[in-house]
């Protein structure tokens, strides 16, 4: 019997594993701390998982749901100003949701930063 993969699966644009720390929610300053997330890209939304993906994936099945970031109307953009890491950029929400992302190796947060801007700009804005 055929298995059919969730619509959401078949739109994946890129998935991987980043630094993560969000700095607002709802405009609302919070402690940043970073931590490892795995990241799926789809057309309009980033998702973020706190385990990997194998436990991500299973966690799924049993109804656990991801952070979700709606990309409509989101900013993006380089933010050396807000850590000491290097490789810094941060995505904004109409929602006021700020996250940091960050990764040591520059190929691997320059095709992030790309593929989700490129994602932001094909996006209607509101
Ligand atoms: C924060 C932690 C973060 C650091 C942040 C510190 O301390 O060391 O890693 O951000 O710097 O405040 P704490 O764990 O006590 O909250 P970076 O690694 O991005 O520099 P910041 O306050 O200058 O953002």
């Amino acid at each position: 019997k055929d298995v059919i993969p969730p619509l959401e699966q078949l739109m994946v644009e890129k998935e991987g594993y980043l630094q993560k720390a969000k700095i607002a929610d709802g405009g609302k300053k919070l402690r940043k701390n970073w931590s490892t997330s795995w990241i799926v890209l789809s057309s309009r939304k980033l998702e973020f998982y706190k385990e990997s993906k194998q436990q991500a994936l299973s966690n799924t099945k049993t109804g656990h749901k991801p952070e979700s970031v709606d990309l409509c109307g989101a900013h993006i953009e380089w933010a050396k100003e807000k850590s000491s890491r290097k490789n810094v950029f941060q995505i904004t929400t109409v929602s006021g949701n700020e996250f940091l992302l960050q990764s040591d190796i520059d190929f691997i947060i320059l095709d992030w930063f790309h593929a989700i801007k490129n994602a932001i700009d094909r996006l209607p804005k509101d």
